[in-house]
């Protein structure tokens, strides 16, 4: 079954320069790339794309951390592809992403004994991706116009199946 998934490269993927090196996974994982763009995001958008978290006591320290610096964001779309994605970038507390992982491997240096509260350091997983394709469909929309995704070939979509 071929879905779509919305990806963020968050602000510490690029002030880290890790950006080659994980797009670099999806690629090799047979992903293909339908849109993609570079953006600072507002604090409007944050409060869009992480609506069912406006309430939570970490918020305001996710709002401070994904509007800090710039962005990357884009459409992934393979057999699969949202719980394919979601394993690959492992568990949302770096400190608990398996080896492999895009978090384990990348974010585990982070601290996860901070609590939750206004005061706390950003939790710093250097990645989103969509949960469920209800979660993917809501958040396309809210990143890309229909004229900005692209369908076309690869050179396995005759191995794979698109
Ligand atoms: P994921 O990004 O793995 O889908 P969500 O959707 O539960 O995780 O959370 C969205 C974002 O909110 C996370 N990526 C993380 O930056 C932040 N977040 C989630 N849970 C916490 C928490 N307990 N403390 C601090 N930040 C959190």
């Amino acid at each position: 079954m071929y879905q779509k998934s919305l990806i963020i490269l968050k602000p510490d993927a690029l002030q880290r320069r890790l950006v080659g090196r994980i797009i670099q996974r999806f690629e090799n994982a047979g992903l293909k790339i339908h849109a993609m763009k570079f953006a600072k995001m507002s604090t409007e958008k944050s409060r869009q794309h992480y609506a069912e978290h406006i309430d939570r006591p970490f918020y305001k320290s996710l709002e401070n951390y994904v509007t800090s610096n710039p962005i990357i964001v884009f459409i992934l779309g393979g057999n699969y592809a949202i719980d394919k994605i979601r394993l690959m970038i492992g568990n949302t507390m770096p400190a608990k992403a398996l080896p492999g992982t895009i978090r384990g491997d990348f974010a585990h240096q982070q601290r996860t004994d901070i609590p939750s509260d206004e005061t706390q350091q950003p939790l710093m997983n250097l990645i989103h991706a969509s949960a469920s394709p209800d979660e993917a469909k809501n958040e396309i929309n809210i990143w890309f116009a229909p004229n900005e995704i692209n369908d076309y070939s690869v050179v396995d979509d005759a191995f794979h199946g698109s």
